[in-house]
């Protein structure tokens, strides 16, 4: 008999101390000497902890399948299986300069959410399921969150397959390399809701001295890849004004990048996050630059004020330097909002934890802004330290990731055993 009694269902609480122990374990799978972690996807790293994820599923009574881009989905069955699964979960792949935190805390306190349930013998009406998405970061193969992006149908599985990283090897070649490609077509799963807890990744949750962050949406990204074709020569018989350098006109296009995103304060970014010399060397003037820009903001016609005032920067900057300046958008994610129902789910949840919380908008992209889509979703944040991440110092203490447990388990519960009439519609 599934236990939708609310007095024992109520005051259930994740077990944090096992949290925080699971945190640990798995952050020794691509861990730095500095205390991050650098687990890219599909890497031996990623398969490690996809292996250890799978097993400690498996041992908590879940059954794990494998769609054709690897993300992993572990279901707990429930009272009524003809209901679309209530799912959570977040990445395990990381960053190279990543933390113990950063997507592994929605994915951990999905599988401590299960676990919970089963110490308590509850079962559920509506089906559970907490989920593993393949290549959320992005830093190997673009876009970010691609596994997500494909399941929510803003790709086809083919176009991520034939996704390449700098060193020439394709998604599915990453994927038949570590033995996860799996057999289920993408996107052919039901999901009922998705919930997904993260860190913030800024500074806001901690000045306020909030606990929890009821997330309301996302802000929109593009990303860019950018080429300078200048023309290499001697660095020692060149007169200045007679070179075409290609690493000062990037120079001077980073700077723009930052003044135009500063006329658009408080909200927007811009980020130069790679930048490469073609052929260099220390006594040749820079002939050939090849970069990529990460541009952001909640409005989407920021973002297209930014797209153009971004390429008349470089227009400027190619004529006055005597190069050529492309700069293509290989990739645009519109600002997303939540399912009002599942983020008064969520606060709700937070509530009657007595957590102190607020509404926020996510400046980072997630998983659940896919999946925003194609079924009814939203977000919990709990605080990091100085709002760090991408950062092998990123941290948050063993209290707030079991309080966004708790507020994760609460609100599957609200969710999972709502009247079918009451289920989150789409
Ligand atoms: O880029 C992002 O916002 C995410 O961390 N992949
Ligand atoms: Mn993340
Ligand atoms: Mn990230």
């Amino acid at each position: 008999m599934a236990e939708t009694n609310p007095s024992k269902t109520d005051n259930l609480r994740a077990n944090g101390g096992r949290l925080w122990a699971t945190i640990l374990e798995t952050a020794a799978f691509g861990g730095t000497p500095a205390g991050g972690i650098n687990r890219l996807t599909l890497s031996p790293e990623d398969a490690r902890v996809r292996d250890w994820f799978r097993e400690a599923c498996e041992a908590a009574g879940l059954t794990v399948s494998v769609d054709g881009l690897g993300t992993q989905y572990a279901l707990r069955p429930g009272r009524d299986m003809s209901r679309a699964p209530i799912a959570f979960g977040s990445h395990l792949d990381t960053q190279p300069t990543g933390g113990k935190f950063d997507g592994v805390l929605g994915v951990l306190a999905g599988l401590e959410v299960m676990r919970s349930l089963n110490d308590a013998g509850i079962e559920t009406e509506t089906p559970l399921m907490v989920v593993n998405w393949t290549n959320e970061e992005g830093s190997r193969f673009a876009p970010a969150m691609m596994a997500s992006a494909a399941y929510a149908g803003e790709f086809t599985t083919d176009e991520i397959l034939a996704k390449r990283d700098a060193a020439g090897i394709s998604v599915a070649e990453a994927l038949d390399a570590i033995g996860y490609r799996g057999g289920e077509a993408v996107g052919a799963r039901a999901i009922g809701a998705f919930v997904e807890l993260h860190i913030e990744q800024g500074p806001i949750l901690e000045a306020e001295g909030k606990t929890i962050g009821v997330v309301e949406g996302g802000q929109g990204i593009m990303w860019f890849d950018g080429a300078i074709t200048g023309f290499e020569s001697h660095a020692g018989t060149t007169p200045m004004p007679r070179r075409r350098d290609a690493l000062l006109a990037l120079s001077e296009f980073a700077l723009a990048a930052e003044r135009i995103a500063l006329a658009h304060a408080p909200s927007a970014v811009a980020t130069i996050g790679e930048a490469t010399i073609l052929a260099p060397s220390r006594n040749v003037v820079p002939g050939r630059v090849a970069f990529t820009l990460d541009v952001r903001d909640p409005r989407s016609a920021t973002l297209d004020a930014m797209e153009a005032s971004l390429s008349e920067a470089a227009t400027a900057i190619a004529e006055r330097r005597r190069v050529e300046i492309a700069l293509t958008r290989i990739w645009r994610k519109e600002p997303v909002p939540f399912d009002p129902a599942i983020v008064a789910a969520v606060d709700e949840a937070a509530r009657s934890l007595g957590h102190p919380r607020r509404r926020i908008i996510s400046g980072a992209g997630h998983d659940a802004c896919n999946l925003a889509a194609k079924v009814p979703t939203a977000m919990i944040f709990v605080p990091c330290k100085d709002g760090v991440s991408h950062n092998e110092s990123e941290s948050a203490t063993a209290d707030d990731c079991a309080a966004g447990a708790d507020v994760l388990l609460q609100t599957v519960l609200r969710l999972a055993n709502a009247p079918r009439a009451e289920q989150p519609a789409r």
